[in-house]
C-alpha cells in the first residue's frame, strides 16, 4: 500500500485550519515584500543601467534623509508586529481551548519505533492507529490527545489535522483536534528518533459517531490476551487485528538517569 504523508494545504480540523490561514497570511506578506523589492530592483537596474555615454562621475550621494530612515524603520516594525500578533493569536486559540466533558480522551505513547494508543475511558489499546469520531457543526466532538514517550523525543504530526507536537520523555504534552471529515489521515513521527524513524508512521481514522460507538463496543470486550507479550514488546500483543485488551500497564515513562 502506498503510504505518503498528507498535504498541509488541505486542512480538515480547526488547529490545522488555523495554521493554514496563518501560513497564507505570512506567505501573502512575504510575497508582497518580494514583489516590491524585486520590482524596484528590476526598475533600477534597467532605468539606471550604464548606457556607455556617462561622464564617469558618481551620481548624487544622499545621506541623512529623515523620510527614508523613518520609512525603512517603521514599515518593517509594523510588518513584524502584524506577524507576531497574528501568530500569538493562533497559538493562544489552539493552546487555550477548553476541553468539554464529552471529549474523547486518547493517550499516545511514542516508542522506538511505533505508536501505542490508549483510550483510558474505553479500555482499548491500539498500535499505530488512532480511531476518532467526526466532529460536525450539528454534533461537535473534540478529541484530546495526551502525548508521552517511553524513550526519546518523538513528534506527533498528522498534517491535515494539526501542527506538530513534540512527544517528550517525562512530560505530557496535550493537543486537540476536531476532524470535520471522515476518512484516513496519514502522519508520521516528525523528530528524528533513531535508525527506524522514517518507519514510525501513523494513521488517524475518523469515523462517523455510530461507527465509532460500535467499534468502541466491539473492541472493548474484555478478554485476556491469549498470546504472551514477547520480551521487549511491553504491552503490545496482537490479540486482535488492531485492538488489544487487558494488557499490562505501561512502564513508567522515561528511563532512569541513575547508573
Ligand atoms: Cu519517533
Amino acid at each position: 500500500m502506498m503510504f505518503s504523508v498528507d498535504s498541509i494545504f488541505k486542512p480538515v480540523a480547526t488547529p490545522a485550519q488555523s495554521v493554514y490561514d496563518l501560513s497564507m497570511l505570512v506567505l501573502g506578506i512575504c510575497a508582497a515584500i518580494f514583489i516590491v523589492v524585486a520590482g524596484l530592483l528590476t526598475y533600477t537596474i534597467i532605468r539606471f543601467r550604464d548606457r556607455g555615454a556617462g561622464d564617469g562621475r558618481e551620481p548624487a550621494q544622499v545621506y541623512g534623509s529623515n523620510q527614508i530612515e523613518i520609512a525603512w524603520t517603521v514599515i518593517p516594525i509594523l510588518i513584524v508586529l502584524v506577524l507576531t500578533m497574528a501568530t500569538a493569536r493562533v497559538i493562544s486559540a489552539v493552546q487555550n481551548k477548553q476541553t468539554p466533558p464529552d471529549a474523547v480522551r486518547v493517550t499516545v505513547i511514542g516508542h522506538q519505533w511505533w505508536w501505542e494508543v490508549r483510550y483510558p475511558d474505553l479500555e482499548i489499546v491500539t498500535a499505530n492507529e488512532v480511531h476518532l469520531p467526526v466532529s460536525t457543526t450539528s454534533q461537535p466532538r473534540l478529541s484530546v490527545l495526551e502525548l508521552q514517550s517511553v524513550d526519546v523525543v518523538h513528534s506527533f504530526w498528522v498534517p491535515r489535522l494539526a501542527g506538530k507536537t513534540d512527544v517528550i520523555p517525562n512530560r505530557t504534552n496535550r493537543m486537540w483536534i476536531d476532524p470535520a471529515e471522515e476518512g484516513t489521515f496519514l502522519g508520521n513521527c516528525a523528530e528524528y528518533c533513531g535508525t527506524q524513524h522514517a518507519n514510525m508512521l501513523l494513521r488517524v481514522i475518523v469515523e462517523s459517531a455510530p461507527q465509532f460507538e460500535s467499534g468502541r463496543r466491539s473492541k472493548s470486550v474484555k478478554r485476556p490476551c491469549r498470546r504472551k507479550c514477547k520480551r521487549g514488546a511491553r504491552c503490545f500483543c496482537h490479540c486482535r487485528a488492531s485492538a488489544v485488551t487487558r494488557c499490562p500497564e505501561p512502564q513508567p515513562v522515561g528511563r532512569s538517569v541513575q547508573t
